[in-house]
Order: C-alpha cells, then structure tokens, then sequence
C-alpha cells in the first residue's frame, strides 16, 4: 500500500505529522528542480513555517526534464517522508508543504501557470552548478542555453512576460545551488539572458524581481532501493520519494524579497544582511573538503565519505586543507567561528549512518571546483601561501576525469576525455589550469603551484 493522503492515518505514531490541512494550502512557492535535496531542506522548512502557523505556501515543484518525480510524488498527493539519522538513533517525519509536481518539459502549461499565477510569490531553484550553464569565467554561456533549450531562463523569460502583460508583480527569485554569491549569479545571468531576447522584459525583471543569497546546508545522500524498502518497514506503507537525511539542517538566507515570504526564520533559518560569509567557508570547507575526500578516496578504493575521513592518510589530508587551506583563505565575519565550524563539519563526515557516497559527489566536478578549491587557491596565492592538501585533491581530480575511477560524470567529460588524449600526463597541468586551460579564469597558478600538481600527479599515477 502507497503512502498518500488516504493511507496517512496507518502511519505509526512515532511518524510527526504536518499539523495543518496540507490539501487545502494555497501555492505560494514553485520550486525548479524538485530532487532529494530540495525534499530534506527547502520542503521541510516550509513544512515547518506552515506547521508553525504561517500558512498558504504550498509548493508547486518542477523537474525540468525527467517526469520520475512527478510520477514518484503524485500518487502520494505530494507526501513524502525525511528520515533523520543520526547518533542517537532515526526520527521521522511526513512532510506536507509539496502541493503538486510537474514536469517542465511536458506539453501541458502546468509549470507556467504556476509561475505566472498572482498568489506565487517565490520561485526557489536547485538545479546544480550546471544548470546556470556559466562558462569558467563565470558567465553565461548563451550557446549552451541555447543549444540545451528548456533550462531555467527559458521558463523564467516566459513568466516574466506573462506576468509584466498580466499587470501582476514580480518574484523573490531564490537560488538554493551551491555557488559562491549564487543570487548574484542567477541575477547576472538571468539578466543576460533577458537582454539578449528581450530587453525591456531586462528592466522589468531588474525592477520587479529580487535574488537573494542564500547558503543551503543538509547532507543528503542519494536513496537506494534498500533505503525504501526500510522506510516501509517502519511506516507500514510505501514512500516511493523518501528522503534520508542528517539531523543537521542549516538555511541563511539573504534579506532581500521582493514581496512577502514564509517566516523561514521562525523554524531555524537565518535571514541576514550578508550571506558571503556563511556561503563562502561552506563552499571552501565543507564542500572543499567534500570534494578532496572525493576523488582521494575513489583513488584509494573506498565508496563513502564517513570512509574516506576514517582513512589514516586521506582524513588527515582533508583536515589540513580545511583547517590550513581553505579556512586560511577566509575573512571570517564577526562571530564566525571557523575552528568550531571544522570541528562540526568533521563529526558529520564521520556520520557512518548516512552512507554518502563519494561517487555522488564526484560527479560534475569541473562545475564544483571552481567555487569549492580554485578560489581558495586563488585567495591564498594572494597572500603568498602554498595550498599542497588542494592541490594533492586536484591532481586526485585530474586522473579521476581520465576515467581512472571508472566512467565520469561531467558535463564537461567529451572536453576533458580530449584534454587528456592530447595533452597526455606531461601537458595536463597546462590544458585544465593554464591561461587557456579548461578551467581558467578563477586561480593564476604560480609556476611552484604547477610543479606540484605535476609531481603529485606522477605520485599518484606510479601508485
Ligand atoms: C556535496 C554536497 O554532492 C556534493 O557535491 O558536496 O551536495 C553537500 O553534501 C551539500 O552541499 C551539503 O550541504
């Protein structure tokens, strides 16, 4: 039996439920790219801020291309499980702020009129790095949009038209990606993107719209089948799109709406003036370090992150590029303790209940580095330091998109397969990094920086 409205009252009581009439909640929300990780953040904050009291902002999610989530979340009216485990055992949870599901891609206008309708205040996104189609550089990549069709700024150019011809006002655009500076991102490019196709839809959206800043923080490792299977066990019935999760949950959000929003700071969130901060030591340490554990660890045949850190020569590897790397390269602002933020960061790596699979994070690494370790090198050059724990997970990077690993999963992997067939291991170290290499346009790596990627990367290989 499915988990959906009518089965809710079968679940055991040790099951919090939503509190409120999740049925009869109007949408105030539609969320682009409804995967896991939105599920155990996003979804659960507002499910909290409506439980709370705050009610009416239901959520419209949309898969941009896949219908799995629609045809996973549909038959359970939206319902769906997070499990938080931790060191103490599981809590469950049914969470009921996911009104509907559609497909972006479907012939139907079901994404549109969601966007387009007046009691729609906020569109949140997490499409990945890739979904922004940025180039190295940081901007946009008008080929790639172009060529990819259906992305993000063709369904926002839409709604923005049809909300400017309607008289209806603007959004509170809110990026939820991993991304240094991600609101700023998204108004950068979506803007380019306007003026390129239609300028005065530019000026409406830079007049009536908003982007904040926001840092996301959950580890959410991806569900296996065996994961379903023993969320039956414990709910009697069957949650096709449950989550699990930790008990950490971390949203600092930029304030800066356009018009209103749930009290997301009621339910734990933080709404400040400046998310840099936050977001920037997130990106550099724990997805840094997420990254190196990563690529080191496949490298040493290992599968999960809790793993890779108990491992005597990658966990103290990954500590020092943290703590001496990548928390090295930040301006910490008042009160941020960044040596108890490490501290933090490494007790939930060594969560063995969660099985994160360091496969999952190696994918699409040529859209993460940039953000997660070339600023940090780039910050610390500036400051005349060598960075050897980053530079040792870049090298660990470098052989891994040689497929050393087995397949990889990058958008850039034809680019790099290329790279590698041509530059060999002698000429790699200029073709990723150099003035003109792959993923130029952040670090200008210093020649003692080249020699020991190069050198690190012949270690590596003899192994
Ligand atoms: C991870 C992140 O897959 C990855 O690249 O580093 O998804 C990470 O688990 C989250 O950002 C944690 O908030």
């Amino acid at each position: 039996m499915r988990l959906s409205a009518a089965t809710v009252d079968r679940l055991p009581a040790k099951v919090a439920r939503p509190g409120y009439d999740h049925l009869s909640q109007r949408i105030g929300i539609v969320h682009l790219g409804i995967g896991a990780f939105m599920r155990a953040h996003q979804a659960v904050f507002t499910d909290r801020a409506m439980a709370a009291g705050d009610r009416d902002w239901g959520i419209v999610g949309a898969s941009l291309r896949s219908p799995a989530v629609r045809d996973t979340l549909a038959p359970q009216d939206g319902l769906f499980t997070v499990t938080e485990n931790g060191a103490d055992g599981a809590n469950m949870r049914l969470i009921g702020s996911v009104r509907d599901v559609v497909v972006a891609s479907a012939p139907n206008d079901d994404l549109h009129h969601a966007l387009v309708s007046p009691d729609t205040a906020i569109v949140t996104l997490t499409v990945t790095e890739k979904g922004y189609h940025r180039r190295a550089d940081g901007s946009l990549d008008f080929a790639a949009v172009e060529q990819a069709g259906g992305t993000i700024y063709h369904h926002l150019a839409r709604a923005f038209a049809g909300r400017r011809d309607a008289g209806i006002s603007g959004l509170s655009l809110v990026s939820c990606d991993n991304l240094a500076d991600n609101g700023g991102v998204l108004a950068a490019s979506l803007g380019a993107w306007l003026d390129h196709v239609d300028p005065t839809l530019g000026s409406w959206f830079a007049r009536e719209c908003t982007c904040p800043s926001t840092m996301v923080d959950r580890i959410v490792p991806a569900v296996t089948p065996a994961d379903i299977d023993a969320v039956e066990a414990v709910l009697g019935v069957r949650d096709e799109a449950a989550v699990l999760t930790e008990p950490f949950a971390q949203w600092v959000i930029e304030d800066d709406f356009a018009g209103r929003r749930p009290r997301w700071d009621a339910v734990g969130a933080q709404i400040v003036t400046d998310v840099a901060p936050y977001e920037t030591a997130k990106l550099r340490m724990l997805n840094g370090a997420h990254s190196a554990l990563a690529y080191l660890g496949l490298q040493a045949g290992l599968s999960y992150v809790h793993e890779a850190i108990a491992d005597p020569v990658i966990g103290p590897s990954v500590k020092r590029l943290m703590r001496d790397e990548a928390a090295a390269s930040l301006d910490p602002a008042p009160g941020q303790d960044l040596t108890a933020y490490a501290d933090a960061l490494l007790i939930r790596f060594a969560n063995p209940t969660l099985r994160h699979a360091l496969r999952q994070i190696a994918s699409d690494g040529s859209q993460k580095i940039p953000q997660r370790w070339l600023a940090s090198l780039e910050a610390n050059r500036a400051r005349g330091r060598t960075c050897p724990e980053t530079l040792s997970a870049l090298a660990a990077w470098m052989l891994h998109v040689r497929g050393d690993d087995g397949p990889i999963d990058d958008p850039r992997a034809t680019e790099l397969a290329a790279a590698w067939a041509s530059a060999g291991r002698d000429g790699i170290v200029d073709a990723v990094v150099g003035e003109r290499g792959l993923l130029a346009g952040i670090w200008r790596p210093r020649v003692q920086d080249r020699a020991i990627l190069a050198d690190t990367l012949t270690i590596f290989d003899g192994r």
